[in-house]
């Protein structure tokens, strides 16, 4: 984990950071209170885990559309048909990792309001690292914690 350490108060604590990376004009890396800065959300979700059952919690954070359209991902916006080849491939500390499609957090098509959670139950993530929540699902293995890196992927245009 990529870790950088905050100088708030009298201890200094590790601050978990995640890279955004990939097919993008604005890469950046991101603390969780750097996350604080867009527009937050809240999400009540229920998932099923096969190991533990149903899990109920509630998140806080920005959309992560919002947070990946200000890294400028490397397609023309004016252009609905391009984006449709971007993945997100989402890491966490521990190395499980997920795929998204741009497309299905796009407004334009299946606007899911997946989040980077800042918060879990009332309890800053700022340590821990922002989790991936995604209402749609309805397993947990895409929820995502401890993210430590984004990557954007545009594939090859069809006609290369
Ligand atoms: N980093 C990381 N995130 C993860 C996982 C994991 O193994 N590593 N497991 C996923 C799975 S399978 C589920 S069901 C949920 C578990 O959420 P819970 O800890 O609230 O039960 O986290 C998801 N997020
Ligand atoms: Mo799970």
């Amino acid at each position: 984990m990529i870790q950088s350490f905050a100088a708030a108060g009298t201890a200094a604590r590790p601050v978990a950071e995640l890279v955004l990376a990939g097919d993008l004009n604005r890469p950046a890396r991101l603390t969780v209170p750097d996350l604080r800065a867009w527009p937050q959300h809240a999400a009540d979700v229920s998932f099923e885990c096969a190991t533990s059952g149903i899990q109920r919690h509630r998140f806080t954070g920005p959309l992560l559309h919002d947070v990946l359209t200000d890294a400028r991902p490397g397609f023309d916006p004016a252009r609905r048909k391009d984006r449709l080849r971007f993945l997100i491939a989402v890491s966490g500390t521990d190395g499980h990792h997920a795929l998204l499609s741009w497309a299905e957090i796009d407004p334009d098509f299946g606007r899911a309001p997946v989040l980077l959670a800042v918060t879990i139950d009332d309890t800053p993530l700022e340590s821990a690292g922002a989790q991936l929540v995604l209402p749609q699902d309805r397993c947990g293995g895409r929820h995502i914690s401890g993210i430590n890196a984004i990557r954007v992927d545009g594939g090859y245009p069809s006609w290369a």
